[in-house]
């Protein structure tokens, strides 16, 4: 199946990999030096089971791309740019991998075909220009945002299910968003803030600061009407701290690369989204304390 990977960084390049090695056509729109190096070398994808190097199609220019399938990897702030790119496109399918909310719904405004999400916990690093490694074997799990039974799930199931990629097709995507919003609440912005490996956040004060993100994101999504308790959360944190122990989080990759964080679509929204529920006493305090924090953070650097 021929299937465009729709940003080209650390994960993006780790799952359009893994997807061709699985046997699919796979184009990734990236940028330079990246893309050039993938076309004239190759993409070198290092896993815990070995390395091997493949040789998808890369571009600069996602416009007017042709495919079953486009998967979406930018970054949240990116994912208008992206929609609009895809839209002079022709899919079957196009499903956001990204971290954050609401970026199906971006995306959806401009395609004219079904629009899927999906959560990612692996870990990954492009430790430079066509070179990426699989920093925690996770798991892609993609389904109708809605919930229930999509369009295109058996689309979805040819792509992503019996490869290389730990994946499946879900119907109850609403509330995994959520959990994995916790996660990167949780682990994302502790990490970025403190500079430190997913791992640290195992024990210690870290641990603490992050258990409490997730548990305030999980009272923000029942005040929302998903059914995501505090310990599914602490415990989806805890489970991925574990297994990408050894992985620097894309937040903290940004951090020390001077880059501009997703901590709108992260934390802030969690606060955004706190701050509609009426009539419960619902607090987010360490939301709240770090989307200030990676807000400063950026403005001092001219990032926003
Ligand atoms: O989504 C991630 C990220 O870094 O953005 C996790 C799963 C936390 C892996 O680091």
């Amino acid at each position: 199946m021929r299937i465009v990977v729709y940003g080209a960084g650390s994960l993006g390049s780790l799952l359009g990999g893994l997807l061709q090695t699985g046997g699919h056509d796979v184009v990734l729109v990236g940028r330079d030096p990246h893309v050039t190096t993938v076309r004239s070398d190759g993409l070198r994808v290092e896993t815990p089971d070995g390395t091997e190097t493949v040789h998808p199609d890369a571009t600069t220019d996602g416009a007017d791309l042709t495919a079953e399938l486009a998967l979406v990897t930018v970054k949240a702030f990116d994912t208008d740019t992206a929609a609009a790119d895809l839209a002079t496109g022709t899919f079957d399918a196009v499903c956001s991998l990204q971290n954050g909310m609401g970026n199906e719904a971006t995306l959806a405004a401009e395609v004219d075909c079904p629009v899927y999400a999906g959560t990612v916990t692996y870990g990954a690093i492009l430790h430079k220009a066509g070179r990426v490694e699989c920093t925690g074997v996770g798991e892609v799990v993609v389904g109708s945002p809605e919930g229930g039974a999509g369009p295109v799930d058996d689309l979805l199931e040819r792509a992503l299910v019996g490869g290389n990629l730990a994946a499946a097709v879900v119907d109850d995507m609403p509330r995994r968003l959520w959990e994995k919003l916790a996660v990167n609440a949780g682990i994302n912005t502790v990490t970025a803030l403190t500079r430190s490996e997913n791992g640290a956040l195992l024990d210690g004060t870290a641990s603490g600061l992050a258990r409490d993100a997730a548990r305030e994101t999980a009272r923000v999504a029942r005040g929302h009407d998903v059914s995501l308790s505090n310990r599914e959360a602490v415990a989806a944190v805890e489970s991925v701290a574990e297994t990408t122990a050894a992985n620097t989080s894309s937040m903290l990759q940004d951090v020390e690369s001077g880059r501009r964080t997703e901590v709108d679509a992260i934390t802030g929204y969690v606060v955004d989204r706190a701050g509609e529920i009426r009539d419960a006493d619902v607090a987010v305090p360490v939301c709240e304390t770090t989307t200030r924090l990676l807000r400063a953070w950026e403005e001092a650097r001219g990032l926003r």
